[in-house]
């Protein structure tokens, strides 16, 4: 005899189990949280924690905010990056015009091996960040000891580390440090536009004024901000063969004076020769906001940790804060940066 088939419904016992939720690699790199040694989530269980931007969380780690993404790439480096006497690292708190920098200095150092800024540049056809890997952010971000014999000599690196944090070989040995600042006032309004790029539709957009108050009170990915930049212009005025101190303003106002200045700083002071060809500016003509934003390679192009290429490129310019910030937000602002700057030597001009 046949078995009889059974017409009833099945039931929730005999139902096939739910679809999984749906893995974190579907997540774009930079909103993954995995891959975390138990050294990591064990430093982080004991750490201050706060409401992310656009990671789920920010951790107090030294005095300065990070992503749970990120901890361990701080952790790593800070334990295994040994920095070289050669070794240059571009310094920036995130929205300074990181991007711009590492696009000049990578074109300065290799102006013997790409003379031609038009053709067959490197830049023309990789995003900056590619050309100047991050330490923490992606050389050492999911805790391995990348091998870093292919970058040659002079190595040239970029971190958003605070100056606590920097590995100790950094500080031990000559290599040299270019530190870029930029306004609070634009970094934030830069920041605010940044991560609701990269948040996901699901996620919604952070408002302005929750923002701003973590801002302020120094609850930013590498904040406080006010804090980064103290620690770099402090060493930049005791050891100014070590720590370059440049401005995002000063650099929109004269280029050319201030990529002079760093080719000084570095030892690769412009020849009489380049000079007269007119070397400067094409450099700066390569590396402008206009020229690298329109590159199709910045247009369509994603980094390996996902961020879209074109999200480093917005207005570039100095000033852009009047178009968001009210009365009460630059009064706000401008009475934390008078009283952290107070002694200090440091002005910071928004706008030119
Ligand atoms: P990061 O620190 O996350 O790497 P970073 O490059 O500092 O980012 O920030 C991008 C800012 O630099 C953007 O500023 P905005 O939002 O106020 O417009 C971006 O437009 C600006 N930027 C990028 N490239 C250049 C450039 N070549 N010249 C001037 N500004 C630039």
């Amino acid at each position: 005899m046949s078995p009889t088939l059974s017409t009833a419904a099945p039931t929730s016992q005999s139902l096939p189990p739910p679809p999984p939720p749906p893995p974190p690699l579907d997540l774009p790199k930079y909103l993954q949280d995995s891959q975390l040694t138990q050294e990591c989530r064990d430093l982080l269980s004991i750490l201050p924690t706060e409401k992310g931007w656009l990671s789920t969380h920010l951790h107090q780690y030294q005095g300065f905010w990070y992503a749970t993404r990120h901890m361990q790439g701080v952790l790593s480096c800070q334990k295994h990056f040994k920095a070289h006497d050669t070794d240059i690292l571009l310094v920036t708190t995130p929205k300074s015009g990181t991007t711009w920098l590492k696009a000049i200095t990578f074109a300065l150092l290799n102006r013997e091996n790409y003379p031609d800024t038009t053709q067959n540049h490197p830049l023309l056809t990789a995003n900056p960040h590619d050309l100047v890997p991050f330490l923490e952010l992606k050389l050492y971000v999911e805790g391995q000891c990348p091998d870093l014999a292919p970058f040659g000599s002079p190595r040239l690196f970029s971190t958003h580390l605070p100056t606590v944090s920097l590995p100790e070989s950094v500080t031990a040995s000559s290599c040299k440090l270019v530190y870029l600042c930029r306004n609070p006032r634009d970094v934030f309004v830069s920041f605010w536009h940044f991560t609701n790029k990269l948040r996901l539709h699901n996620m919604g957009t952070n408002s302005l004024d929750e923002v701003y108050d973590k801002f302020c009170r120094g609850v930013s990915i590498y904040g406080p901000f006010w804090d980064h930049v103290l620690g770099y212009w402090r060493e930049s005025l005791e050891m100014p063969h070590k720590v370059f101190f440049l401005k995002y303003e000063d650099l929109k106002e004269k280029p050319d004076v201030n990529l002079r200045r760093l080719a000084e700083f570095l030892g690769c002071p412009f020849s009489a020769e380049e000079e007269t060809e007119g070397v400067v500016d094409e450099i700066l003509k390569l590396c402008s906001f206009d020229n690298l934003s329109n590159l199709e390679v910045n247009r369509i192009a994603k980094l390996s940790s996902g961020e879209e290429n074109n999200t480093f490129f917005r207005r570039g310019v100095v000033g852009d804060w009047m178009n968001y910030l009210t009365d009460e937000m630059i009064e706000r602002l401008d009475q934390i940066t008078e009283q952290k700057l107070q002694g200090s030597g440091l002005k910071l001009r928004c706008v030119l």
